[in-house]
């Protein structure tokens, strides 16, 4: 365990190097909408946010913020907060509507994200591309049980890739092959809280056996993913010149107490984060996590460690709080260790947001930054972070736009920041806040906000936030200026 930070956090004044990159993130189910529309497929999300019981609010991805129709207002919105980056995901049912490798491309799909990455690079914003947010084809699923299926979705997804890679690859340098492996595994595969919503526990799914599916569906995500990377390499990176990486889940985890088990509680926490960091960067699995599934924790051949092993060019993380990690209480073995946020003496640990997983922490922040770059040495992007305000949506818009508890949060945040790349030596080249907008939290519906921006989903209008232009103020006053920009 790191030291706490807090020390030197708020009297930095020097800035960030001008290459550093900021800017907001987004995912393609979470914003798009208009699901039917110009030859999309459906993608597993579309019928499962449908089933009662699955979004908290009863609603699903049908509209969102409608950015499908909406881009060009989020363009200007990302144009007037002065962003450079701009991470966004591409739906693969709207690019392959069946998704298989011998199944079609769709012209419209292509042109959809070609008009966008056009637009963002005519107003000088740099695209960070998501390939997978979660939105898998729903024909992948139903055709031999998608990220079940080793043999057939490495396949299917590496042909994904490349038709991205040949038809975005000349504009498009910055690739994100996966989103969060981790919540694909084990809210998709053990909890039955995500699409497809499969889990061993019977008052939420049918089918699905939460003890062994979640790491065979991970071991895919991971062999899908560094297939895609090394055939980037091999066919593309030379001639394109790109970077291409993983994002992964990665809260800070504490002890609760001093507690030689509550200690371990805490490793393990972050061991769980390394299943995949582990595998990717280090080239085998965490220990703790082969002794505590022992067979049902699928080996990679040597062959295929070959390709899995230093199979991202960066690491992408991202970062929303800070657990304090108790032993015993939750079950391990399904990569979940129990966790509160109250401190021994009954003290909270920060502020708490809607999201009842959220409290604001930012000295986890620039320890889990120190952990990660000592760890795995490679260059960091935070690909997302960001707070729900409690009960935003129940407010009138006009008291929504103080938000001033995101505020707070995103000042601790950079302050951390700076901390951990100008104090610490740590290794971050970019920091993309979650999210641009409001929009379809998965099974949170529409009521848990993460926006910088308020959407009015009556009328779709968009309205900034004061945290917007907090993050807008802050960037431009600590990013050193590139000589003729000023
Ligand atoms: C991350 C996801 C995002 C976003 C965010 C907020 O894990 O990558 O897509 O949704 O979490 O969390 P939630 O939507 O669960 O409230």
């Amino acid at each position: 365990m790191l030291e706490t930070a807090s020390g030197n956090m708020h009297c930095n004044t020097a800035q960030l190097p001008k290459d550093f990159v900021w800017g907001f993130a987004t995912a393609s189910f979470q914003i798009e909408g208009s699901t039917c529309t110009d030859g999309r497929g459906k993608s597993i999300w579309d019928d499962f946010a449908k089933q009662p019981g699955k979004t908290i609010d009863g609603r699903d991805g049908d509209i969102a913020t409608d950015s499908y129709k909406l881009w060009k207002e989020d363009v200007r919105l990302l144009t007037e907060y002065g962003v450079k980056v701009y991470r966004f995901s591409i739906s693969w049912s709207r690019i392959i509507p069946l998704g298989g490798r011998d199944d079609p491309i769709n012209p419209k799909g292509i042109q959809f994200y070609s008009n966008l990455i056009n637009s963002l690079l005519g107003n000088g914003i740099t695209p960070f591309v998501t390939l997978y947010h979660w939105d898998l084809p729903q024909t992948l699923h139903d055709r031999y049980g998608g990220w079940l299926n080793k043999e057939e979705i490495i396949q299917d997804y590496v042909r994904y890739a490349k038709v991205c890679f040949e038809a975005f690859g000349n504009r498009v340098k910055n690739w994100i092959t996966m989103n969060e492996p981790w919540c694909i595994s084990i809210l998709g595969y053990s909890r039955g809280l995500f699409a497809p919503g499969r889990s061993s526990d019977r008052n939420r799914s049918l089918e699905g056996n939460s003890s062994t599916e979640p790491w065979i569906v991970g071991h895919s995500v991971i062999l899908a993913h560094a297939h895609a990377v090394k055939m980037y390499r091999d066919e593309f990176k030379v001639v394109q010149g790109g970077q291409i990486g993983i994002t992964l889940s990665g809260n800070w985890a504490m002890p609760y107490n001093n507690s030689p088990e509550n200690i371990a509680a805490a490793q393990h926490a972050l061991d769980v984060a390394g299943w995949f960091a582990d595998a990717i960067y280090l080239g085998h699995y965490p220990d703790y996590m082969k002794e505590m599934l022992g067979d049902r924790l699928p080996t990679f051949t040597p062959e295929e460690m070959q390709v899995v092993s230093g199979s991202s060019d960066f690491y992408g993380v991202n970062t929303y709080t800070t657990n304090l990690c108790k032993a015993g209480g939750t079950d391990e073995s399904q990569g979940l260790v129990d966790y509160t946020f109250s401190r021994p003496d009954g003290t909270q640990l920060g502020t708490q947001a809607h999201s009842s997983w959220l409290q604001d922490y930012p000295e986890g922040f620039r320890q889990l930054l120190n952990y990660i770059w000592k760890r795995y040495k490679h260059p960091i992007y935070i690909t997302e972070n960001g707070f729900s305000v409690k009960n935003e949506s129940f407010k009138s818009i006009k008291e929504a736009l103080h938000d001033t508890d995101r505020v707070n949060y995103f000042r601790g945040i950079t302050s951390a920041l700076k901390a951990a790349v100008l104090d610490d030596g740590v290794d971050v080249r970019g920091y993309l806040a979650w999210s641009l907008l409001d929009n379809f939290e998965w099974a949170d519906g529409y009521v848990t906000r993460f926006g910088v921006t308020y959407v009015d989903y009556q009328t779709q209008k968009r309205y900034p936030k004061d945290s917007a232009k907090f993050l807008t103020q802050w960037f431009k006053d600590n990013i050193q200026v590139e000589e003729g920009h000023l």
